[in-house]
């Protein structure tokens, strides 16, 4: 029904012929593999698109810190706190490298997290979703990074260099990340019954949200289109789906869990697995700030930042009086 209301930009693409020449031209060169960077021309709308697309990600990992914060005190082992503490530090690393990508693009990066605080711009409705048990953090890893590397892989392809080479490094520490928490639940699968019985609870909540982080079916994706001719995106938001519910189904198989879909089937002829159907009525609650934990997210971040008010502020009296120091000299 939803797919009946949406417009998408499929219809909005401009032919070559349609563009003006400095348009065309920029056109040519995306069409070419060449890389746009900061101090090239570029249409408002391909700014636009990355700005938003970026400070999203950002946002992504900023948040994306929280659900998983959450465990640090309460890890199983030392060896698991001190993994999960490098794994949420990659995060903000993450977070960083992200803001400093859209800040090329003439964007400050106080009016980017100004935007986040006052729930004008989105982060990934999958940090809305709360962490119960210590499996959570297992499926985080396995099934949240999993389907944030089959997104962020192609996006090292990107036309724009900043983000492009950002994405480079992003996606080699989350690598690591789905690793370590496809470890988490091969351990819990290996132990006692009750273990694996917590492993199969996380696989049955985490599921249906992990498909939901690629995004609106193709056919309702507003922006697909437009960001594939421009090639920010390489891939549609089903297709990765797709390439994601592959790679996973002989995973949960390979550990015993069974993932929560009676309609999941291998199909020979298309070479892929069929699918159940997704809850688009819940990615859209969850995108209107009605997830189980939007309000405690959002909170949790304004408070980060009032709290840092001071450091903040000490940071840029000390810049202020070296930069007076230096225009003394
Ligand atoms: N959640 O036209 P569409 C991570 C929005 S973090 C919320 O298909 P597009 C990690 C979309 O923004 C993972 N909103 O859009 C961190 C648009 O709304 P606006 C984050 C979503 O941009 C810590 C509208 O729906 N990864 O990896 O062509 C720990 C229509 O969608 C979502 C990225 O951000 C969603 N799931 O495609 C562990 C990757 N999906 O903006 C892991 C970069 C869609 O018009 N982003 N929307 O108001 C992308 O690749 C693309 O932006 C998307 C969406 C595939 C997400």
């Amino acid at each position: 029904m939803y797919a009946q209301l949406v417009k998408t930009d499929a219809d909005k693409v401009k032919s070559l012929e349609e563009m003006d020449p400095q348009e065309r031209r920029f056109q040519e060169r995306i069409d070419d593999d060449q890389k746009i960077e900061p101090k090239d021309w570029m249409p408002e709308g391909y700014r636009k698109t990355l700005i938003r697309q970026i400070s999203q990600h950002a946002h992504s990992e900023i948040v994306g810190q929280l659900p998983e914060g959450n465990w640090i005190t309460r890890a199983p082992t030392l060896e698991r706190k001190a993994i999960l503490l490098a794994k949420v530090q990659d995060e903000a690393g993450h977070g960083l490298y992200l803001y400093c990508a859209a800040e090329t693009l003439g964007v400050s990066r106080d009016a980017l997290i100004e935007q986040l605080h006052s729930g004008k711009a989105k982060y990934s409705s999958i940090f809305n979703y709360p962490t119960l048990t210590w499996a959570d953090i297992g499926a985080i890893g396995w099934l949240v990074d999993g389907a944030a590397i089959m997104n962020q892989v192609p996006l090292q392809r990107c036309s724009y260099g900043p983000y492009s080479r950002a994405m480079i490094r992003i996606c080699k520490e989350e690598s690591f990340h789905q690793r370590q928490g496809y470890d988490i639940m091969m351990k819990l699968c290996q132990g006692s019954a009750a273990q694996k019985a917590m492993a199969q609870d996380a696989l049955d909540r985490w599921w249906w949200p992990s498909l939901m982080m690629f995004g609106p079916p193709d056919a309702d994706s507003v922006h697909s289109a437009q960001s594939m001719a421009w090639k920010i995106k390489q891939n549609t938001n089903d297709e990765l789906r797709q390439k994601f519910v592959d790679q996973t189904a002989p995973q949960a198989a390979f550990i015993g869990l069974a993932i929560p879909d009676p309609d999941l089937k291998w199909n020979e002829e298309k070479g892929g697995h069929d699918f159940g159907e997704i809850d688009w009525t819940e990615f859209h609650e969850v995108l209107k700030g009605n997830g189980p934990c939007n309000a405690e997210r959002m909170e949790a971040r304004v408070k980060a930042w009032e709290d840092g008010a001071w450091v903040r502020d000490g940071l840029s009296a000390y810049a202020d009086k070296a930069a007076a120091r230096v225009a003394a000299e």
